[in-house]
């Protein structure tokens, strides 16, 4: 049986997991703060895992707690066709990012189990660990073991803010799982998630066909200046760390618009010690996020920074050191899995246009170990990574159902 433009999931039943899981490891402004292995982040696993033992799954996990949750095939030697993304916010995040990509692909075992439709390859619905690389940088780091871009030693050694190692959390939260990460052969990987800019709903499109990925390079700066008293030090005689991170941050937003239309680039974390009243910064850490479709212009922006920061640090007598933190390339998706998303929305008469992904995504990564392709709706006013992020059920809806045809087609349907 080939698909066809009824079979759709359940908007309103999606609606309500989206909204029962936003009440664990709520924010202060309405969105979430549930980030990766905190109490909050076990709550949201376990709730997960309950719906999807109950929708009939088997939920296995592996070393970087990385949860797959199997719906069986006809053919079991037939490899999986896997569905995901991840349930760990931004400490102001909103209800959407990621956990989207997770429950919209337990919607689609749920309505595959209302229609009692069996595929032959199995469909299994992925929660990715520490996708935003907040409290353990850098983001996308289970996908990224799985991919073989990480070592799973180096994952465990991340550490957070308050010293706490990943693998140390993890263990604390109990999801280390015996499976070797990266061990799954995948028949395609899909991914639906919000747009977290402003194209679809300023081009008032329902979805986003995600062809490409922009890449990110993550610089972490520190500066070493003098600390001393903010009254008495004459103006000649400093050496302000703070000075440096001001005239850097603007060098890095001067760097981004001379490569405008598309290059983007920001400060968006920063340590300043001792990061008191009175005492003039002798020592301040701070991460820049370059982002940019081209490769070669991401290299070319941090080589401007390297020679502009030089030339800042050496008016101002500081020292500097800048170490890559996170980065990936720009990537390419699956011309066949973009082809089937393309069609599930002509199939399903929704409007959609071609994208490129301006956020990172557990599927850059998976991109390289599996046909792999997303799916996008529009978010209100393209804000994201804000407790006021905000869809509508409409476009989550036919996010999913564009997501149900996609993954239901490249899994086929067996009469
Ligand atoms: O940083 C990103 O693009 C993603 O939200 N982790
Ligand atoms: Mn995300
Ligand atoms: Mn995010």
């Amino acid at each position: 049986m080939a698909i066809n433009s009824n079979m759709k999931i359940n908007g309103e039943r999606l609606w309500d997991s989206l909204m029962e899981m936003a009440k664990i490891g709520p924010g202060v402004a309405g969105g979430n703060n549930r980030q990766t292995l905190t109490d909050d982040d076990a709550k949201g696993r376990a709730l997960f895992q309950n719906w999807c033992e109950s929708a009939g799954c088997t939920m296995g996990l592996d070393q970087m707690g990385t949860m797959f949750a199997r719906r069986e095939g006809t053919d079991p030697d037939a490899l999986p066709v896997y569905v995901g993304s991840h349930l760990d916010t931004q400490p102001t995040g909103g209800k959407y990012d990621g956990v989207l990509g997770v429950l919209a692909g337990l919607e689609i075992i749920r309505m595959l189990n209302d229609l009692n439709i069996k595929t032959r390859h199995p469909i299994v619905v992925v929660n990715w660990t520490n996708e935003e690389g907040t409290r353990f940088a850098p983001p996308m780091v289970a996908s990224g073991v799985f991919a073989g871009v990480h070592t799973l030693d180096w994952a465990y050694d991340r550490t957070d803010a308050d010293g706490c190692k990943l693998g140390d959390e993890l263990q604390r939260v109990g999801y280390v799982g015996e499976e070797k990460v990266g061990e799954r052969k995948m028949h395609a990987f899909f991914e639906l998630h919000i747009e977290q800019g402003p194209i679809l709903e300023a081009e008032n499109k329902d979805i986003g066909v995600v062809t490409h990925g922009q890449g990110l390079n993550w610089l972490q700066v520190t500066l070493s200046g003098r600390e001393s008293h903010t009254g008495s030090t004459p103006m000649p005689m400093r050496v302000n760390a703070g000075l440096g991170m001001a005239k850097i941050t603007q060098l890095v937003d001067d760097i981004a618009w001379g490569h405008a239309p598309h290059a983007v680039g920001a400060i968006g974390h920063c340590d300043v010690y001792p990061n008191s009243r009175n005492i003039i910064p002798g020592k301040v850490v701070f991460t820049i996020d370059f982002r940019h479709p081209d490769k070669a212009v991401i290299a070319a922006m941090e080589t401007q920074l390297r020679e502009g920061a030089e030339k800042i640090v050496e008016d101002i007598g500081l020292q500097m050191e800048i170490e890559q933190v996170g980065g990936f390339d720009p990537v390419e998706f699956d011309k066949g899995c973009v082809e089937k998303v393309r069609a599930a929305a002509e199939r399903l008469g929704y409007s959609h246009q071609d994208i490129v992904s301006g956020a990172g995504h557990d599927a850059c990564w998976i991109n390289r170990v599996a046909p792999t392709c997303m799916v996008m709706c529009p978010c209100v006013d393209g804000l994201s990574h804000n407790e006021a992020e905000e869809i509508t059920q409409e476009w989550s809806t036919a996010g999913a159902n564009v997501l149900f045809h996609a993954v239901v087609e490249t899994a086929g349907i067996v009469d």
